[in-house]
């Protein structure tokens, strides 16, 4: 089987590197005046700078020639008409007919899955409206007020994040909560000041039968008829379930009326615009949850049709894979400059390395280059009094994606000319640097001018937005997720499986026994010794 070293654009690549590798973006501005412009692409309302990448346009023409020979358009093609591209899970991978609208056709196995789709967004906007006129009561006869999001993975971080930056959007009489962990603290933190007769809770679990979810689900049960002193009758009112698994849902006692359904051909990571997004239609209204969903399907209609040159996924995919494996980046920094998107880099993690954090191919070899890098990132301007020391003298290469907004939600006096000026100083201090005769020019003393030089020639991407709003977030989210499936296509990965987190799970199933009980213990010397402290201290 050919490996994707053996490709003609890798070997080319391979080469060209080591012919710009050493070229700074100093000279690469200088030599050029229009740089800025010749490597900047507008669509769908995002304007992305990518000209402070150290490339040229034949890197960008070896690189398209990659995609090309990696067979990107074909694959987004099966990708986008059903095809069972999850090869090891032999499934579908449809999150995009999730957003596609009413008069599509999206065949799975000869039928059409669109009005399926529209039929579940319907009663989750009925729903939504009868929570939020008062017309759904609790077991009291109380409206609600609060809504606790149980989930965890895919079931949680898309829903926390997409509260978090749609909130000023979001209905502020209701309280929202999101309770992932299977540590205790979680549920008891996020529940402590809530009245149940107040409170619904949404199980969010694909499968009905993740560990942490569920036990937080029947924790929150127990709360609730406890403070209720109600019976079974009770859960009716308060608890409703967006899941694969209806045998599931009936077992815990959910009404299945009360369930919104999705498909094992969306994945968890790729979930946030089914019914796991139930508490964001909740927060921001239908209306608004209909237009976040018209702006992921702007970015899906510009993936698969713009030309691979003007295709905002496709670049920033391609980018990243220059930099994994022929620079040797090993992580990436995305750093929002907007306090409402604090929790997308906790998102994107997900999305990225769940997705591509694989070594064997689709073919079953092990691969011979790197794959998805480490994403990380915390929102500016806090993370550059913090970690920017690292991007801008340690001894990595970090690519950064520079998140930016020309207007704020919140203006206040000029917070938001301040908040932008730092975000375009961080790109240009990064890709400029600044010398050492310009440090002794300012008057440096010689010994202390080697700690105050900054190298620069260091990576950025920026992506300016006009403002925030559910379409832009759902824009935004597609744009990372198609440059996760091009990056997928070239390392020739399935980015939709998530085998490497089996393991674990299996392994802690069953040490809960030994922690309860004081049993023979069969496992390494170390685990053994962790298992007996524990039981002796607790
Ligand atoms: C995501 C993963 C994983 C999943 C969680 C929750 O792509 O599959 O993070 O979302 O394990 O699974 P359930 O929704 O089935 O509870």
């Amino acid at each position: 089987m050919t490996s994707l070293t053996d490709l003609t654009a890798w070997k080319k690549l391979t080469s060209h590197h080591d012919s710009i590798k050493s070229k700074h973006l100093r000279e690469l501005f200088e030599s050029d005046n229009q740089r800025g412009q010749k490597f900047s692409l507008e669509a769908c309302g995002i304007f992305l700078d990518y000209s402070k990448n150290r490339i040229t346009s034949e890197t960008v023409e070896l690189l398209l020639a990659l995609a090309r020979e990696s067979k990107l358009p074909e694959r987004i093609e099966a990708m986008m008409t059903g095809e069972k591209i999850n090869i090891t899970e032999d499934r579908a991978v449809l999150h995009t007919a999730l957003r596609a609208p009413a008069d599509a056709e999206v065949l799975v196995d000869g039928e059409n899955v669109i009005p399926e789709i529209h039929a579940v967004l319907d009663k989750m906007s009925a729903f939504c409206d009868s929570i939020t006129s008062g017309k759904w009561t609790g077991h009291t006869g109380k409206p609600i007020r609060n809504v606790v999001n149980v989930g965890i993975g895919g079931s949680d971080l898309g829903p926390v994040m997409a509260y978090e930056a749609l909130r000023h959007y979001s209905n502020r009489n209701l309280t929202f909560r999101f309770v992932s962990n299977v540590d205790g603290t979680d549920f008891a933190e996020a529940t402590q000041d809530l009245k149940a007769e107040e409170t619904l809770f949404i199980i969010a679990s694909k499968t009905f039968t993740t560990q942490e979810t569920m036990t937080n689900a029947h924790t929150a049960r127990t709360w609730l008829l406890d403070q209720l002193g109600a019976d079974q009758s009770a859960v009716a009112k308060h608890f409703v379930a967006l899941s694969t698994n209806a045998d599931e849902v009936s077992q815990f006692g959910i009404d299945t009326d009360n369930m919104f359904g999705f498909w094992d051909w969306v994945g968890g990571r790729y979930s946030m615009d089914s019914a796991i997004g139930l508490s964001t239609m909740l927060a921001i209204g239908p209306d608004g949850f209909r237009e976040m969903l018209a702006g992921f399907r702007e970015m899906d209609e510009h993936y698969r049709t713009a030309p691979l040159d003007k295709n905002l996924p496709v670049l920033l995919g391609l980018l990243t894979v220059w930099y994994t494996d022929f620079f040797g980046s090993q992580t990436t920094a995305v750093l929002p400059y907007d306090q409402y998107l604090k929790r997308f880099p906790a998102y994107l993690q997900q999305l990225t390395m769940e997705s591509n954090g694989k070594s064997i191919t689709l073919n079953g070899d092990h691969v011979d280059y790197d794959t998805s890098p480490i994403y990380w990132g915390e929102p500016g301007t806090n993370g550059q009094h913090s970690f920017y020391q690292l991007i801008h003298q340690g001894t990595h290469l970090i690519p950064c994606d520079f998140i930016a907004f020309a207007k704020s939600l919140n203006p206040l006096g000029d917070h938001h000319d301040k908040l932008t000026a730092n975000v375009f100083a961080q790109g240009e201090a990064l890709a400029m640097g600044k010398t050492k005769q310009q440090v002794l020019d300012e008057g440096t003393p010689e010994e202390l001018a080697p700690h105050r030089v900054f190298e620069g020639n260091r990576p950025s991407n920026t992506l300016l937005i006009e403002k925030l709003t559910p379409a832009v977030l759902g824009k935004l989210v597609a744009l990372y997720e198609h440059s996760v499936f091009t990056q997928g296509v070239v390392w020739n990965v399935n980015p939709f499986d998530q085998w490497g987190v089996e393991l674990g799970k299996v392994l802690a199933k069953k040490i809960v026994p030994e922690l309860q009980a004081s049993t023979d213990l069969a496992h390494d010397s170390s685990t053994n010794q962790l298992i007996e402290r524990y039981r002796s201290l607790k």
